[in-house]
């Protein structure tokens, strides 16, 4: 069966001022659809815009905000009349063996990379009902397979996300709307606020996924065929064996 043309479609990507988001900005309007850049970094997300052109419109969001978020799809609304695909990508990790980790970095986890996640998709649905091969597709992780140590409230964070998506598909999947979730391993981009150089030297030693990779994988899963749903994709380095 054909793939879908995606041109034309509208699509909101969350976290577009950098590494994975940013990718798949670029990806999806080689591909003809109009792509709504939310990040809360203003002066990145023009940048991109200016290298998009007319196919991109910038919203400084912070997704952890339910207001904000709001006027994201208020405006999509208004511009678009719908929208296609909501890439939940924005989230962030600080690495921290549990025992010694600091609370308010547990709640600034929980707050994007949950509450972002809820947040968005809740003002989503409206907008993707009804329109044919429609899908939200939440960045997760390895982490939210497997548990990583060091990483355990970012872990649980994406177990959430897991849970939350295992759910809605039910809810969703009668109406047509897709939802899926994309595991990566290791890739190089800005993620992870604190990490040590020992773990960046692993992510060479690895030889980490680029976003591009993340951002294909992404574009495999909404253009297929609108009857066709592909759940989960987990991907990383070949040389990543563990977690
Ligand atoms: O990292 P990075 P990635 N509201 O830091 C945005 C997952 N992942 O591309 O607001 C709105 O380059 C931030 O924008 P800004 C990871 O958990 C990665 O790797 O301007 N946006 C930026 O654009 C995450 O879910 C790896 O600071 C907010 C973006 O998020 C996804 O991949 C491994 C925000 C982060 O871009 C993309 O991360 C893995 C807020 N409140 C999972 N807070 C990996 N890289 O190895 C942050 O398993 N953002």
């Amino acid at each position: 069966m054909k793939m879908q043309d995606l041109n034309g479609k509208v699509a909101v990507v969350t976290g577009a001022s950098s590494g994975i988001g940013e990718a798949a900005a670029r990806l999806l309007v080689q591909e003809g659809v109009h792509v709504v850049l939310a990040a809360r970094r203003r002066e990145r997300l023009d940048v991109l815009a200016a290298e998009l052109g007319s196919f991109a419109t910038v919203v400084e969001t912070d997704v952890s905000d339910r207001g904000q978020v709001q006027a994201l799809f208020d405006l999509v609304k208004d511009r678009f009349g719908g929208l296609d695909l909501l890439f939940n990508n924005a989230g962030l990790g600080i690495n921290a063996k549990f025992e010694d980790s600091d609370p308010d970095d547990w709640k600034k986890m929980i707050d994007v990379n949950l509450y972002g996640v809820l947040n968005c998709t809740q003002a989503a649905i409206p907008l993707l009902r009804g329109r044919a091969g429609a899908m939200i597709c939440s960045v997760s992780s390895v982490g939210g397979r497997y548990g990583v140590e060091n990483w355990s409230v970012y872990s649980a964070t994406k177990f959430a996300v897991g849970g939350f998506h295992d759910a809605l598909r039910k809810e969703l999947g009668p109406e047509r709307i897709r939802v899926s979730v994309i595991e990566p391993g290791a890739v190089w981009t800005e993620f992870g606020q604190n990490v040590s150089e020992a773990m960046k030297e692993r992510r060479q030693q690895l030889e980490a996924l680029t976003s591009e990779n993340i951002a294909q994988a992404m574009i495999y899963a909404f253009a297929q065929p609108a009857n066709v749903l592909v759940e989960e994709i987990l991907l990383r380095p070949v040389l990543q064996v563990a977690p």
